[in-house]
């Protein structure tokens, strides 16, 4: 068994607000942005630049002896340090000083001050590093939810997850690898929350996920300067091919009612969402007191009823629940 080819996500120059609004965000897929203005960061955002300006702010951020983050073994840990010396050490292969391993690696996912209340926002939180970065105001500036530090050693490898917000990546310092699968492949992907249990993508264990293969996977390259549109729920796994830094900008591109209120991350399911699984999993409870045979009838008349009244048109028939976003050529 192998995994299903890689498609290139297709790649946008010369977008306006209104193009990206007509024919970007309305399609519902990743897209690469190249020639955006996004100020005067790129040329500006040195670790020496970035620990100056940054400050001695704490911050908490993920620290692991190799690149690749395992969120089933927890193999990291969250360590607090000033901003400036987290930068400094995050540009480095081997440390000095360090709390696991010489070699270990660094990935901050900037939060609010009091991350139970507070969202981030690097206006509010960095507001000097703020200054230099021009966030291309590509979405209804009132829908505007966080904007997030992204910033990782090389190697750095965030698993694989996805959020439920629409998103840019704006790519500032280092290259990047990201691969997106379609909600679709959320069939194929073994979820363990929002995030999926295959953490090795490259070379995935066919014979524990199987399925795996049937994914279809997105990639693209960013480059300093590119800002990539990751629509909510597409699922993305990243690694940082150098030490880099990145801001993510979340905005609310449904009715504000469908999101949690105290959702301060933006990573909570949506309000029917959440109603819908917790019911399921109380259906489950109650089909397991079923004996066996009962269990597994009634468990393939809620697959049905739920196939013909929730999926789409074209997935009402197949038996994997997959779908025009694999199968169609970038
Ligand atoms: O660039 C990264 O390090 C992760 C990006 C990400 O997970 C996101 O934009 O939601």
């Amino acid at each position: 068994m192998t995994q299903r080819e890689k498609k290139r996500v297709r790649v946008y120059t010369g977008v306006t607000k209104e193009i990206f609004e007509s024919d970007i965000a309305s399609k519902r897929k990743p897209a690469l942005l190249r020639g955006l203005d996004i100020g005067s960061a790129c040329g500006k955002w040195s670790p020496e630049y970035l620990a100056q300006h940054g400050g001695e702010k704490t911050v908490k951020v993920h620290v692991c002896p190799t690149g690749k983050m395992d969120f089933i073994h927890k193999n990291f840990a969250y360590k607090t340090l000033p901003f400036n010396k987290f930068v400094m050490r995050t540009c480095e292969t081997v440390h000095k000083e360090y709390f696991i391993c010489p070699e270990e690696k660094y990935y901050l996912r900037s939060l609010g001050d009091d991350p139970r209340k507070d969202i981030s926002d690097i206006t509010i939180q960095f507001p000097s590093l703020a200054q230099d970065i021009k966030i291309p105001k590509l979405y209804p500036e009132d829908r505007f939810f966080s904007s997030v530090f992204r910033i990782s050693s090389a190697q750095g490898q965030l698993w694989t997850h996805y959020d439920i917000m629409d998103n840019l990546l704006i790519q500032v310092t280092g290259r990047k690898r990201v691969v997106l699968y379609s909600p679709k492949d959320a069939t194929n992907l073994y979820l363990n929350g929002d995030k999926s249990e295959v953490l090795d993508i490259d070379r995935p264990d066919l014979t524990k996920y199987p399925k795996f293969a049937e994914a279809t996977p997105f990639e693209c390259f960013l480059e300093p300067g590119d800002v990539l549109f990751i629509p909510a729920m597409w699922f993305h796994n990243v690694i940082s091919l150098q030490f880099g830094v990145a801001v993510n900008v979340f905005w609310r591109h449904l009715d504000m009612g469908f999101y949690d209120s105290k959702d301060t991350y933006g990573n909570k399911d949506l309000v029917p969402a959440a109603r819908a699984m917790q019911i399921m999993d109380r259906a489950i409870k109650a089909l397991e007191e079923l004996p066996e045979e009962y269990k597994d009838f009634y468990a393939r008349r809620i697959v049905c009823k739920i196939k013909d009244r929730c999926f789409s048109r074209e997935d009402r028939n197949s038996s994997s629940g997959v779908n025009g976003d694999s199968t169609e050529d970038e």
